[in-house]
């Protein structure tokens, strides 16, 4: 059997401001040998360290999808009304998030991309990379999103990666055409359920590990994919939370919790 170069890309997620978490999971991918890295969105909202996630991934110089949290927290100063009073908590907190970036780091979340296409080496093949799905980042493709739904939304994709985010939860799905659709889950704010009942209203816990993937390749673009979670210090986060100044630290510190 003649012996192929084999690469790999590291693929991060809805990071939301943690560094704690981010840190963690930067750790994991050197020690797996990622050769790059992907982010696809959702940087900077709802945790305490929005500059710090921004200046990390800025050393990194990977590429950065843009999330739909990306740019409420860019338009946070416009005005606008509150369906509930747990919509104006999360504004307060996108607020802050803006009121802590320098014009640098706001010029760096402008320049994240809509979709980024990574060649799987100089096979023909690529990863697609996305927030919610190739036409926006708003929607989210689940394990049960429809064939249908799906064809509408991958309308035009010829890549054999689809890499999204925005749902927090890990997910590799067959579609047609030998595609795969990946989600590497969230590095900082990872959602799990109690009950059945509570999956079903949406109501999640956050547990205490980052999520990521990674993919590797080789020369004749063969790949596989790893769906993988990393502890996390649940002291060393919480302290990250109650010391950050963040509006409501205790209330969105909260529901993080160490999963059996
Ligand atoms: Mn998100």
């Amino acid at each position: 059997m003649t012996k192929k170069s084999a690469s790999r890309i590291g693929i991060v997620s809805d990071i939301h401001g943690n560094i704690v978490s981010f840190e963690s999971v930067l750790r994991e991918l050197e020690r797996k040998n990622v050769s790059e890295l992907v982010c696809l969105g959702d940087v900077v909202q709802g945790g305490p360290a929005p500059n710090q996630v921004l200046q990390k991934l800025r050393e990194l110089s990977c590429p950065v999808v843009s999330g739909n949290a990306d740019e409420e927290v860019l338009s946070a100063n416009a005005p606008r009304t509150y369906p509930s009073e747990f919509h104006q908590k999360l504004h307060d907190v996108d607020e802050w998030s803006l009121s802590k970036l320098n014009s640098k780091d706001i010029d760096f979340v402008k320049s994240f991309q809509p979709v980024v296409e990574i060649p799987l080496g100089s096979s023909g093949r690529t990863m697609l990379s996305v927030h919610g799905s190739p036409r926006s980042n708003r929607e989210g493709m689940f394990p049960i999103t429809s064939e249908q739904d799906l064809a509408k939304m991958l309308a035009g994709v010829t890549a054999s990666i689809v890499a999204c985010g925005h749902t927090h939860s890990q997910m590799s799905r067959r579609y047609i055409q030998s595609k795969v659709i990946i989600n590497p889950g969230s590095v900082g704010l990872p959602f799990d359920f109690d009950t059945i009942e509570r999956f079903t209203q949406r109501d999640a816990y956050n547990p205490a590990y980052a999520e990521y993937a990674v993919v590797n390749y080789s020369s004749d673009g063969q790949f596989d994919v790893e769906l993988s979670r990393c502890p996390v210090d649940l002291q060393e986060l919480t302290n990250s939370y109650l010391t950050s100044g963040m509006p409501h630290a205790q209330l969105f510190s909260h529901d993080w919790r160490i999963v059996q």
